[in-house]
C-alpha cells in the first residue's frame, strides 16, 4: 500500500516533530521538588539544540491536583505551583525566539469538582448553573444511572451519588473530575473563551483532552456487555461531537498563524480515530492509539501502518505516532516488559532492551506523520521504581512521570530545599542516562534523536514524502519514502539476531542513519544488525 507524497505547501504541524512536556516532571526552578513554567524556560535553549519544533505543555492550570492538573477549577489562569501567567508568556516568548510553537492542554471534558461551576451547580437543584454538569435522578433501586465504568478503577462506576442535593453526577473519570453537559449552550460558550484567552496570549494551539467526550448519547444507554470492564471514555463515540469540534476547528482556525488542535481521541481503532478528523474540518491532527498499544513485532507495526492508510488516506487526513505519552509506560519499559514475559534473561535484556529503545526512536522519526516524543524518551529512560508508599497517582501511571535527571550529580539537577524530595523518585541508571552526560557521548541515544530529526528536516522523502510498506524478512520492517527524486529505505529488525537481505538492489545505498551507531554514514553491506534500525538513501 502508498500513500501518495503530499504536494502543496505543508502546515508547520505537518513537517514538525513535537516534544512532549509533563511539567512536574521536566525542570523545577525553586527547589519545591515540582516542576515549573521557570523551569521549563530554563531548558529551552536544550530543546532547541535537539532540533524539535513544537512543544506541547501537559495541564499547568489552576487545579487541586486531584488527577495531576487533568483537574482544573480555572483555566484562564497558572496554578501557583507552576508559577504565574507573566511566566507562562515569557516562556511562550523565549520558545518563539528560538523557533519553537507552543501547544497547551486543554480539557473540556470535565472540570475540578472545585471548579466555581461545580461549586455552583452542585450548591442546589435551582443553580442558574445545575445543567452545566450532568445529573440524574435516583433509580428505584438506589443503583447508578447507568453501567458505565469510569477510567482507572475499573469496578467504579462513573457515577457519584451527590447527597445533598439528591441526585447521582457523571465523572468518566474521578468523582474529583465532573463531566461538562456539552449540551448546554452556555457550557460550549464558556469553553470557547477559554480557547479563545489562550489563542489572544499567542499560543499556537491545543492538545485537547479526552475530546471524543464533549458529546454524549443524551439517552446515557448502557454500554453493551460484551465490553464489560471497559472504560466507558475509551468507547463513547457519538454523532454531536463532531458537530462540536467543527465549531471548535472555525474558532482556531479564525486566528492568524496557522493555531491547531491535536486531540486525544480515546479510541482504540484507528479507523474511530480518523472520523475525528471530519473531511479536514475537525481535528488538525488525532493521537492514534493503536500503536501506541501496539508490541515490538514487526507484523504488528506492519499492520499499524497499514491500518492508518486505509483510515486516514481517503480523508487526507495526515497521522501522527506516539510511543510514549505521561498516561503509560515508556515504550521502552514496555518492550522489556513484554520480552521479559516472553522469557528474556536479565543477560538478553541487558543488551537488547537499550538496542530495541533506539530503533523505536528511528522508526517513530522516520514514518509518514507528525511525530510526539514524550520528554525523558529521548535519554532511553526506562519507567522509574515507585515503591508503593510513594504512588500518588490514582491511575498508577507514575513510574512514567518520573522527574527528569538533567546531570549526573547526586540530586541530578533537582536541588531542593531541605525535608523535600522530588515529587517522584528518579528512573534507575541516571548516573548515565542524564541530559549532560549524553549531550557529551556522540554514542548516546540523545544524539541518536538529535541525528534522526535533523535528517528528517533535511529530507522532503521524510518529512514529507509517500510511504509504501516493502517485503521484507520475517521480523524485519521495511518501507519506502519517497519524494520526487529522493526515495528512502527504512529498515527495522525487530529481532535480537542478524538478518542478512535478499534484496541485493539496497547493496552500496548509502547508510544516512543506523540506530546502533555514533559513526559516520557508510554504505550498507546488506546485513541488518539485530535491533537495528537504518535509514538508506539510493
Ligand atoms: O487521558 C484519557 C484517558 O483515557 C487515559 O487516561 C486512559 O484512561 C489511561 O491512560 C488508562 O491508563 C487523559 C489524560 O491524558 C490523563 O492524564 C488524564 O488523567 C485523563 O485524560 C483525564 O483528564
Amino acid at each position: 500500500m502508498t500513500t501518495d507524497a503530499a504536494d502543496g505547501p505543508l502546515a508547520w504541524w505537518q513537517e514538525a516533530v513535537f516534544y512532549q512536556i509533563y511539567p512536574r516532571s521536566f525542570a523545577d526552578s525553586d527547589g519545591d521538588g515540582v516542576g515549573d513554567l521557570a523551569g521549563i524556560r530554563t531548558r529551552l535553549a536544550d530543546l532547541a539544540w535537539l532540533g524539535v519544533d513544537a512543544l506541547w505543555i501537559s495541564p499547568f492550570f489552576r487545579s487541586p491536583m486531584a488527577d495531576f492538573g487533568y483537574d482544573v477549577s480555572d483555566y484562564c489562569d497558572v496554578d501557583p505551583l507552576f508559577g504565574d501567567l507573566a511566566d507562562f508568556d515569557a516562556l511562550v516568548a523565549d520558545a518563539h525566539g528560538l523557533g519553537m510553537r507552543v501547544v497547551i492542554d486543554w480539557v473540556p471534558n470535565h472540570t475540578s469538582d472545585q471548579h466555581p461551576w461545580f461549586v455552583d451547580a452542585s450548591s442546589s437543584r435551582d443553580s442558574p448553573r445545575r445543567d452545566w454538569y450532568v445529573w440524574r435522578d435516583p433509580t428505584p433501586d438506589g443503583s447508578p444511572p447507568n453501567n458505565w465504568v469510569a477510567a482507572f478503577d475499573l469496578t467504579a462506576p462513573a457515577w457519584t451519588f451527590h447527597e445533598p442535593t439528591g441526585q447521582w453526577y457523571l465523572h468518566l473519570f474521578e468523582s474529583a473530575q465532573p463531566d461538562l453537559n456539552w449540551d448546554e449552550p452556555a457550557v460550549e460558550a464558556a469553553m470557547h473563551d477559554t480557547l479563545r484567552f489562550w489563542l489572544d496570549r499567542g499560543v499556537d494551539g491545543f492538545r485537547a483532552d479526552v475530546v471524543h467526550g464533549i458529546g454524549k448519547d443524551p439517552a446515557l444507554p448502557d454500554d453493551p456487555p460484551e465490553v464489560a470492564g471497559v472504560p466507558h471514555c475509551a468507547l463513547n463515540d457519538v454523532p454531536v461531537t463532531h458537530e462540536r469540534l467543527r465549531s471548535i476547528r472555525t474558532l482556531v482556525d479564525g486566528y492568524p498563524g496557522e493555531r491547531m488542535m491535536v486531540g486525544e481521541v480515546f479510541l482504540l481503532t484507528t479507523e474511530a480515530v480518523a472520523t475525528y478528523y471530519g473531511h479536514d474540518d475537525e481535528l488538525h491532527l488525532a493521537f492514534n492509539f493503536p500503536p501506541l498499544f501496539a508490541p515490538w513485532l514487526a507484523d504488528r507495526w506492519r499492520a499499524c501502518i497499514e491500518d492508518t492508510q486505509a483510515a486516514l488516506d481517503p480523508r487526507d487526513a495526515w497521522p501522527t505516532w506516539v510511543l510514549s505519552n505521561h498516561d503509560n509506560p515508556r515504550h521502552r519499559t514496555r518492550y522489556d516488559r513484554a520480552a521479559a514475559r516472553a522469557g528474556e534473561d536479565a543477560a538478553t535484556a541487558a543488551v537488547r532492551s537499550g538496542a530495541r529503545a533506539r530503533a523505536a526512536a528511528v522508526l517513530l522519526l522516520t514514518l509518514r506523520g507528525t511525530p510526539f516524543v514524550y520528554q525523558g524518551d529521548e535519554l532511553g529512560l526506562t519507567d522509574a521504581d515507585v515503591p508503593k508508599d510513594r504512588v500518588v497517582d490514582p491511575g498508577g501511571r507514575d513510574g512514567c512521570r518520573a522527574p527528569i535527571p538533567w546531570d549526573a550529580t547526586p540530586d541530578h539537577g533537582w536541588p531542593t530545599r531541605p525535608g523535600v524530595v522530588p515529587w517522584l523518585p528518579i528512573a534507575p541508571g541516571a548516573d548515565v542516562a542524564n541530559r549532560a552526560s549524553e549531550a557529551a557521548d556522540p554514542g548516546s541515544v540523545l544524539h541518536l534523536y538529535r541525528r534522526a530529526i535533523a535528517l528528517r528536516h533535511r529530507s522532503p522523502a521524510l518529512s514529507r514524502g509517500s510511504c509504501t510498506l516493502r517485503d521484507a524478512p520475517d521480523g524485519v520492517l521495511a518501507y519506502r519514502r519517497r519524494h520526487g527524486d529522493e526515495v528512502v529505505d527504512v529498515l527495522v529488525n525487530f529481532d535480537g539476531a542478524d538478518v542478512t537481505l535478499e534484496d541485493r538492489s539496497l547493496l552500496g545505498a548509502s547508510l544516512l542513519l543506523d540506530s546502533g551507531d555514533a559513526g559516520p554514514p557508510a554504505a550498507f553491506t546488506g546485513v541488518l544488525g539485530a535491533d537495528r534500525a537504518v535509514v538508506l538513501r539510493h
